[in-house]
């Protein structure tokens, strides 16, 4: 059994022993109450799953494992001569609970490297599509294509015991993120350099190597993107894109097809797509404004134009957090120490500064601050990843490391089949009738 496995094996074995007796002796333990108007209102800050691989607080933003991001900057290993951390650590973290060495963090960049072939079938997939397919809709094809590879299906299909779910799980979970930089790639050329494909480097660790296939060879944006698929891994259970594969999963659907929900999720603009939408959003109003520079005035003109038509701020608010996102102060501190001159970069920090006093102006907006995609598009962009509609694939990659890591969890501690109740008005008024003292 390969060390990461073991490791896995060891620390879910006793975990499920503990959860089994923690229910025992407190399962019928009240932990929260549900208000009609979270029942309505999107189920917010309802206590209704568990999540191993990361916490989220509303004033501290994200923790992985206990974790902070700054925390994570210095403790995880890095790829030569690179500050940034390895995304291979933070796996291995997320599944293990443990800080990994550089040996062990080296060892997840060779067995991805190892496991890296995709399908010839996806390729022939993914060219019959048209090339001006939004690359979302290309990525959860591609993922659902590969589907006839999985681990967990077959031995499903043959009769295997519950208990061994973990195991093809955590095979299959190793295999698609494997694979995925070298399908996201292959996206990015075909939909923007007439498919001038990139042979992958298989010497080369699991991010720098996305960034070579990309077309990209900057070791400074090789940098960046070992820090962003570092930081947009995992937001905790609740979030679209988590649920959702949390929810295809709970029904036994393998890896492949529970990431693909997960996938079709974070392409919705009020998730994963707000990092296209802020680019675009930026991009227009420098048009409109006819100007590199805009005045701080001339962006507080443009924000409240764009709430006037009824639109939000992309990149601003969040459901949990009530303080800027840390995933965006890592992003702005990158800026500051790699890309300060950069004149997109110094808009979006006038933005920051404009945006949040406007929003608190309305009074309805609980969060103000900037969330993790109100950056990202600057950096791409300064470095010449500028055709904004394929970032959110770049979050996707990210992404499915923390909802994988967190399905070999759901597997090893045998979580049931997700099934929340739902109500119909007509019960709601009958409730608050017998239930509502005058
Ligand atoms: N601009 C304008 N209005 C906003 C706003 C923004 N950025 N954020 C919230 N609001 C509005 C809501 O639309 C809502 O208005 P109505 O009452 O008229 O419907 C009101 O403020 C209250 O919303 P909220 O409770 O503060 O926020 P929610 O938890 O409902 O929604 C989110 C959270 C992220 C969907 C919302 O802040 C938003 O739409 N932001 C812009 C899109 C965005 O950046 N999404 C990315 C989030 C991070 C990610 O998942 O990647």
């Amino acid at each position: 059994m390969d060390p990461l496995k073991q490791k896995f094996q060891e620390k879910a074995t006793a975990l499920r022993t503990e959860v089994k007796s923690l229910l025992k002796e407190h399962g019928a333990t009240v932990v929260g109450d549900v208000t009609l108007k979270q029942v309505y209102g999107g189920m917010r800050g309802v206590k209704s799953m568990v999540w191993e691989t990361s916490q989220l607080d509303a004033q501290e933003g994200i923790r992985f494992r206990g974790y902070s991001i700054p925390e994570l900057k210095k403790l995880l290993p890095k790829a030569n001569g690179c500050k940034e951390p390895m995304p291979e650590g933070l796996f291995w973290l997320m599944l293990t609970g443990e800080i990994p060495t550089q040996e062990q963090a080296e060892w997840v960049s060779k067995q991805w490297a190892e496991r890296s072939e995709v399908p010839e079938h996806t390729f022939k997939v993914l060219d019959a599509l048209s090339p001006d397919t939004h690359p979302m809709t290309q990525f959860s094809i591609a993922i659902v294509s590969m589907q006839s590879d999985s681990n967990f299906a077959r031995r499903y299909a043959e009769g295997m015991s519950k208990l061994d779910y973990w195991d093809p799980t955590y095979e299959d979970a190793m295999n698609l993120i494997a694979r995925l930089p070298r399908v996201a790639a292959y996206i990015y050329r075909r939909s923007y350099h007439k498919s001038a494909h990139i042979a992958p480097d298989k010497n080369m660790d699991w991010g720098g190597n996305y960034a070579h296939m990309l077309g990209i060879d900057n070791a400074d944006f090789k940098s960046l993107m070992r820090l962003y698929l570092t930081i947009h891994a995992d937001h905790e259970g609740g979030n679209a894109s988590a649920h959702s594969v949390h929810l295809t999963g709970s029904t036994l659907s393998d890896s492949y097809m529970s990431l693909a929900s997960g996938m079709n999720s974070l392409a919705g603009p009020l998730h994963g797509l707000a990092n296209q939408e802020v680019i675009k959003w930026v991009f227009k109003m420098l048009e409109v404004l006819g100007t590199e520079d805009p005045s701080k005035e001339q962006i507080a003109d443009y924000v409240n134009k764009t709430l006037a038509e009824g639109k939000v701020i992309p990149g601003y608010g969040h459901a949990v957090l009530r303080q800027p996102d840390p995933r965006f102060i890592a992003q702005k501190c990158f800026a500051g120490e790699y890309l300060a001159d950069s004149q997109i970069v110094k808009v979006i920090w006038k933005v920051f500064e404009v945006v949040p006093p406007i929003l608190q102006g309305l009074g309805k907006v609980k969060n103000p601050w900037p969330n993790v995609d109100a950056h990202s598009g600057a950096l791409l962009v300064s470095y010449g990843l500028s055709e904004y509609s394929y970032y959110t694939v770049l979050f996707g990659v990210s992404r499915a490391m923390g909802v994988l890591a967190q399905l070999c969890w759901s597997r090893a501690l045998g979580f049931p089949l997700e099934r929340p109740k739902s109500v119909t008005t007509k019960w709601v008024k009958e409730y608050l009738a017998e239930n509502t003292v005058i």
